[in-house]
């Protein structure tokens, strides 16, 4: 069949808006009509040439909604006229990783999806018989894909896809960071670096977890009135400030000995520097620091040991800890029933052909999340 897509052609050019080939799916596989895909700072970092893993011609987009239109032999959890989610990070419940419950970092297609490939390392994509790549098993930035039957999540089907979408990334990421990742208890103290799509999710996650003080970090000003919409209670710029980890421990100096640090900090920019401050700003003895922000080729985490010698602890995070086709349907529920917020963050709804505004809108840092609504 023929479908509409945003294809990176190359590292760093605007994505070009053109009818593709696409394959109908093969056993194990389904084809989903994409009804809507939020734009993640991954996409970004990926056509911008910085992922390692980047490969072009390529469609990309991984935080997406829509229908089950058709099913490939042997599918059996999903159906024609199911509403799913699909899943960068998939869940087999079979493979030693599924099966060790210590990780959701599922291994049953992860090498072929990092070529770009299906599991059986082909492509279902191709412009006039030259073969374009798949990106993170998704490539929401098509009408419509082909994705493994274990990458996808069923979900509530009264649901908008127009705001659940963003729960196939930035939502689920911020939000596991807390619950699964760090497992924030109620009257912790957090520090959130990065105020954009995931971080703002982080701030909710924390509300919901009962944080006490959550102390949100941005250069930019206008983030303050959003991170105090979701629960943050302290914003640190740190270009106001002589020293941000001076700061922030500071603001969470408590008890008699006064000695200051966050029990939890997060990092939501990718800039390995900002790691360093947020490990450092973790509390002596006790602090976690978990880093979600995706840094590019070539970079590298720093710190003196002492800061884990004195009880810091660094850690990572992917896709929130979450398992894909067991939290995803259950996080859709928490939004229907009102546990959690989505729509305003959404703060721009887009056609196929206008995608490259949403580039330049997260390059401004007038957006959270730009919606492309097909
Ligand atoms: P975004 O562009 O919406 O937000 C980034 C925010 O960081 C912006 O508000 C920006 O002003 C702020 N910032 C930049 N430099 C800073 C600094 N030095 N100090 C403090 N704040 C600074 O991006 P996003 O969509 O929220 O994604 C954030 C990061 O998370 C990216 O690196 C993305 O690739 C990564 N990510 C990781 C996962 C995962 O599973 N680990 C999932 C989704 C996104
Ligand atoms: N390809 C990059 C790493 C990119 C990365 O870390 N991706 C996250 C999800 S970001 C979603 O917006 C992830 O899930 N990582 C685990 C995995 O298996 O990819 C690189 O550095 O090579
Ligand atoms: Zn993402």
């Amino acid at each position: 069949m023929k479908t509409r897509a945003a294809v990176a052609i190359a590292a760093g050019k605007p994505l070009e808006i053109m009818e593709v080939d696409l394959e109908g799916p093969r056993a194990g596989e389904v084809l989903v009509e994409v009804k809507a895909t939020g734009i993640c700072h991954t996409d970004e970092f990926t056509l911008s040439g910085a992922d390692p893993e980047g490969l072009f011609p390529a469609i990309l987009g991984h935080e997406g909604a829509g229908v089950v239109v058709d099913v490939g032999p042997g599918v059996t959890s999903v159906k024609k006229g199911d509403h799913v989610i699909p899943l960068y990070t998939p869940e087999c419940r079979q493979c030693p990783s599924c099966l060790s419950r210590k990780t959701n970092l599922c291994t049953a297609i992860r090498s072929t999806q990092g070529q770009g490939l299906m599991p059986d390392g082909t492509s279902r994509f191709s412009i006039g018989g030259e073969k374009l790549f798949h990106y993170m098993g998704c490539s929401t930035f098509s009408n419509f894909t082909v994705l493994p039957e274990i990458a996808v999540a069923k979900v509530n089907p009264d649901a908008p896809f127009d705001t659940i979408c963003y729960i196939g990334c930035g939502v689920t990421t911020g939000i596991g960071a807390v619950v699964n990742t760090a497992k924030v208890e109620i009257g912790s103290t957090a520090a959130v670096f990065g105020l954009g799509g995931i971080g703002l999710n982080v701030i909710q996650g924390l509300r919901l977890a009962g944080a006490d003080m959550i102390i949100g970090v941005d250069i930019n000003d206008d983030k303050k009135e959003w991170g105090e919409k979701f629960g943050m209670t302290h914003f640190v710029n740190p270009k106001n400030c002589e020293n941000v980890v001076a700061e922030i421990v500071n603001l969470t100096k408590r008890g008699a000995d006064q000695i200051g640090g966050a029990d939890y900090t997060f990092d939501c920019t990718g800039n390995v520097k900002v790691m360093r401050q947020a490990l450092e700003c973790a509390h002596r003895g006790w602090g976690e620091s978990i880093i979600i922000g995706v840094a590019g080729a070539g970079q590298e985490i720093a710190t003196r040991p002492f800061q884990l010698v004195t009880g810091r602890t660094w850690k990572g995070t992917a896709f929130g800890g979450a398992r894909g086709r067991t939290d995803v349907p259950k996080i859709v529920d928490w939004y229907m029933e009102g546990k959690i917020q989505i729509d305003p963050m959404i703060t721009h709804k887009l056609s196929l052909d206008e995608i490259n505004k949403g580039f330049d809108l997260m390059h401004a840092g007038e957006s959270i999340r730009s919606v492309v609504v097909y």
